[in-house]
């Protein structure tokens, strides 16, 4: 009683009332990005969003507790760490510094926050992490597998069967703990009594595994019983022993096998018991093997099912295992990593039921998924005995209602199944392998196949989602529908370009150009932050960075090319600028360094490349304005303006890990790049120029023969979204930007470089009608062709299909995310929600104006610090805007130029003193700042013209 007046007299004293507790409360605790993940980062990092129904509400303070035992912690004995107030808004990203850990520790942790008037909020729910194996004597296990690389050898493809591996274990207690530590060279699935463990897709994923391979953790102590044990793998061959890109169609020496031939499984089940004994059961050479009924399997190729080959029983404990052969073990690479995965595991998102079966010959049917995307199909039939079910895949039907394959070029990408005559039916689904399509053509069905017999399984990697966008327009609804189905198809395991055909690679090019937006509709940091990883294995010799990752050439004369390479700047400052992660930065440095020098000593000093600077590399010149229309623009030009943009990317990086020398020193560069590509691609009047004449015909460049120009839409959208021009020339640059898109009849000839800066950069300076009629725009080169032509995806080219032309032969894809990168502007511009601090600790709200077609719009993205709103509506000329701001964070306000009385801002006049002129985008706009809360502004408007 008296500790407790003495505590109030105390509190009264500070001018803080002990029970007036703070509603701020900590939410949605992550740890490296990930909700109570295993992980083996040493320091791993905190994060944490805030709710409360104060309005500008915002953290001056939070502690942070460590325990190692949630009974601890609710105790508040942080025996691990305990952060003690530390003052400040940081809510994301906070190192643990605590006790050092170590392997298999588990972290349960809270935190609690002061809000803006120094009072503290609840502690949190407690969550956890875990520690994974830190040491790579931690592994007892070794690779085991099956070499049958003697057997599948075809005319045309060489696939072996799947190996199968199994051992009985003796549990010998209750038990208290039990953890599978596992990974592979090649994909496995692994089972405990004939269960599969986990939910996740084609682990344990691709990296370059020469240099490191990554580790799954599950917890399987519910999954183990008393006495005997079956343990069962299965193994395929993969990104590591498979098929690789368009190595086949393109005759490269190597097609398959790229880092090994021999499938292995690495192992490792620990078992802690209540009586405190531990026991660790690790492959070896004890364990058995054989092959059975997956004859086939291969990420691009399909797989090959023969249920008359099943193993019966062979995952279950009493099998009788005296026809299986003995494993062989394989050696290890002593400079291989051993790590905890750090992405977000390949899952299954979503389940599709078809749309349509048609009947098409005796046994063969059509079956319309109604979407197109990656993933696999489940399905249950009777069939006889010895019958063989072919599952094709295609994305599109040509004119006649035929499937259309063409486009998987080598990939077969057919599934096969041979029946065992089950009288109560089979179900079938392949693992290992994955598809693009939308239309599945079965034959050698005998009894038909209903609509409920189907399932189309989504996968992709399981990217928290990030973002909604909605309007009254069906055509904008479905050209976002089309982006996220796109980037759900392709963020799979890596940024792929495809899902389809015989490439499915890493291509940096197109990742770079669509990293922000896919970060503005899915959490991709933990995604990001592994991919960054392969991109930095990847980097060539010379300090370039390569056409796609991870992967070795899959055509020997692939290297690197401006416009890709640049993703190893790109990529990872977008990771850094989405979600405040300096962590990144400071990881991958001195490579992003060691490019920035590739760079430099690549433009002999002069800081520009000027035409044919990049002849040495195949195509000459690089890719450049990818898939663009008409005239090029010359690709070394796009070089010296991605030079300068990585040099200004590098010197806010820089700054952001607190290094002012290198900050200055890129500074530097970047001013010299620019003066020279000034000097040499541009004339007097400020207009964009090339020695045309120095391509000669084009020959060995892409499209070389439409010859080369420097007036175009991608040379002025990319130089005014790179800064490299200064106010006059951008504003003069902008006029052309528009005049050359008005001419052109309101139509791109953009292609994967000049798409993602081109909308942004119209609205930005002043044109956003011009951006408005691209959106809409219906013919062909536009999205709105394709939506007009039935996508429900994005396609690779803007020709992908015409109803004169058919399918362009060759490379062609209708999933294809780089000319989604539109997604950018429809959230900044449309939406009106920028980010203008890392993470967006401050953003802007400034919708755009508001096209005519338009009457409503509303989209979301969940930033660190928690969910921002920006929705508008129009009724008559009155609009209201709803905009969320969450706790923590601040947002500028765009306001139109109405005189402030007539706005209304939460049911009232709008206080004119409470608007600040701001420079946003080039010019002057009316603001408002606030902090958290829901805010709600009205105001009329005469014309539709916008603000
Ligand atoms: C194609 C890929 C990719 C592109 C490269 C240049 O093969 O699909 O999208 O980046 O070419």
């Amino acid at each position: 009683m008296f500790q407790r007046f003495l505590s109030l007299a105390v509190a009264l004293l500070l001018g803080v009332s002990v029970y007036a507790q703070s509603d701020l409360k900590a939410v949605y605790l992550r740890c490296e990005y990930k909700i109570n993940p295993v992980t083996d980062v040493t320091q791993p990092r905190l994060s944490w969003e805030l709710t409360s129904a104060v309005t500008s509400q915002y953290q001056t303070g939070y502690q942070i507790l460590v325990a190692t035992s949630v009974a601890l912690l609710e105790e508040g004995k942080a025996d691990l760490w305990d952060s003690k107030k530390v003052t400040g808004e940081t809510t994301s990203q906070i190192e643990y510094a605590g006790k050092p850990l170590e392997s298999r520790q588990i972290c349960y942790w809270k935190v609690r926050s002061w809000d803006k008037k120094n009072v503290p909020g609840s502690w949190s729910e407690p969550a956890r992490w875990e520690m994974g194996l830190l040491q790579k004597n931690d592994w007892k296990a070794s690779f085991i597998g099956l070499n049958l690389n003697h057997l599948g050898k075809g005319k045309e493809y060489h696939l072996p069967p799947a190996p199968f591996l199994r051992k009985e274990i003796d549990v010998k207690g209750p038990i208290k703990k039990a953890r599978l530590y596992v990974t592979a060279l090649g994909l496995y699935e692994f089972q405990i009594n004939g269960r599969k463990i986990g939910n996740d897709y084609l682990t344990p994923g691709w990296t370059d595994y020469n240099k490191r391979l990554y580790y799954q953790t599950f917890d399987v102590s519910k999954d183990l019983k008393l006495g005997k044990n079956a343990l069962g793998s299965i193994l395929s061959y993969g990104w590591y022993a498979g098929y690789l890109g368009y190595a086949l169609l393109v005759r490269n020496p190597v097609v398959k096998n790229f880092y090994g031939d021999v499938p292995a499984l690495k192992a490792q089940l620990e078992i802690e018991y209540t009586n405190g004994q531990k026991e660790t059961i690790a492959t070896d050479n004890t364990w058995k093997a054989n092959y059975g009924p997956i004859v086939e399997s291969d990420i691009l190729n399909g797989e090959v099912y023969d249920a008359n080959k099943e193993l019966t029983g062979w995952n279950q404990t009493g099998y009788n295992e005296t026809a299986w052969k003995k494993v062989i073990t394989v050696s290890e690479k002593a400079e291989r990593l051993f790590q905890s995965f750090p992405g977000d595991p390949v899952r299954e998102v979503a389940r599709l039921t078809p749309k349509n079966i048609k009947q098409i010959g005796a046994k063969a049917y059509l079956i319309d998924m109604g979407q197109n995307f990656a993933g696999i199909i489940k399905v249950r039939f009777k069939a006889a005995k010895g019958d063989s079910i072919l599952f094709r895949f295609g994305e599109m039907l040509y004119p006649d209602g035929k499937l259309m394959t063409e486009n998987l070029r080598k990939a077969r990408g057919t599934d096969l199944y041979i029946a065992k005559g089950d009288p109560n039916g089979e179900i079938y689904e392949p693992r290992f392998t994955y598809h693009g399509f939308q239309y599945v053509q079965v034959e050698g069905l005998q009894n038909g196949l209903g609509m409920q017999d189907i399932l189309g399984l989504v996968l992709s990697s399981a990217t928290p989602k990030a973002g909604t966008f909605e309007t009254d327009n069906a055509f904008v609804n479905q050209l976002y529908h089309n982006i996220i189905w796109t980037q759900q198809s392709n963020y799979l395991e890596v940024p792929t370009d495809c899902p389809q055909r015989d490439e499915r690679l890493g291509w940096t090019g197109d990742a770079q150009a669509y990293v922000k937006s896919a970060t503005l509709n899915n959490d991709i940091a933990a995604f990001g932050t592994k991919w960054v990883a392969d991109l930095n294995d990847a980097q060539l010799p010379n300090g370039a960075y390569p056409l796609y990752a991870p992967a070795p050439s899959v055509r020997k004369t692939d290297t690197y090319s401006p416009g890709w390479m640049e993703a190893g700047i790109v990529y990872p400052y977008q990771i850094f600028r989405s979600y405040g992660d300096t962590r990144i930065i400071k990881t991958h440095w001195s490579e992003m360094k060691k490019f920035m020098q590739f760079l430099e000593t690549k433009s002999k000093g002069e800081y520009v490349f000027k035409e044919t600077a990049f002849a040495e590399v195949d195509p000459k010149g690089g890719f450049g304005d990818w898939l663009s229309v008409g005239k090029k623009t010359p690709p070394d030009m796009l070089a010296t303006m991605y030079y300068a943009y990585s040099a200004q990317l590098m010197q806010e990086m820089a700054l952001a890990i607190g290094d002012e020398n290198e900050a200055s020193h890129f500074k530097e560069i970047n001013a010299k790049v620019k003066a020279a590509f000034l000097k040499h691609y541009t004339n007097a009047e400020g207009r964009f120029i090339c020695n045309a004449a120095a391509y000669g015909d084009g020959r060995g460049y892409v499209d070389g023969e439409q010859g080369f120009e420097g007036h175009t839409q991608t040379a002025y959208a990319n130089a005014i979204f790179m800064n490299l021009l200064d106010s006059t020339h951008t504003l003069k640059a902008a006029k052309w930007l528009n005049e050359l898109v008005v001419k052109n009849g309101n139509k791109l000839t953009t292609g994967f470089l000049g798409v993602r800066p081109m909308l942004p950069v119209l609205s930005n300076t002043g044109y956003s009608e011009t951006a408005y009629k691209l959106l809409f725009q219906k013919e062909y080169p536009s999205w709105g062709f394709e939506i007009q032509n039935g996508a429900n995806t994005i396609w690779e080219r803007w020709n992908s299909f015409t109803k004169e032309g058919g399918f362009p032969a060759g490379m062609n894809s209708f999933n294809h995310y780089a000319f989604g990168s539109i997604c950018e502007w429809m959230f900044e511009n449309m939406a009106g929600i920028k980010e203008t601090s890392p993470g967006f600790k401050t953003f802007l709200i400034q919708p755009e104006p508001m096209n005519a077609t338009i009457n409503s719009l509303k989209a979301t993205h969940r930033s660190v610090y928690g969910s921002i709103t920006s929705a508008w509506q129009k009724k008559g000329d009155l609009i209201t805007m709803t905009i969320e701001v969450p706790v923590n964070t601040t947002a500028t306000i765009c306001l139109p130029p109405t005189p402030t009385n007539n706005i209304t801002f939460n049911g009232k006049a709008l206080v004119a003193s409470t608007v600040k002129p701001k420079w946003i985008n080039r010019r002057e706009r009316n603001t408002v700042t606030v902090g958290s809360g829901k805010y709600v502004l009205s105001y009329k408007k005469s014309a539709l013209s916008g603000f």
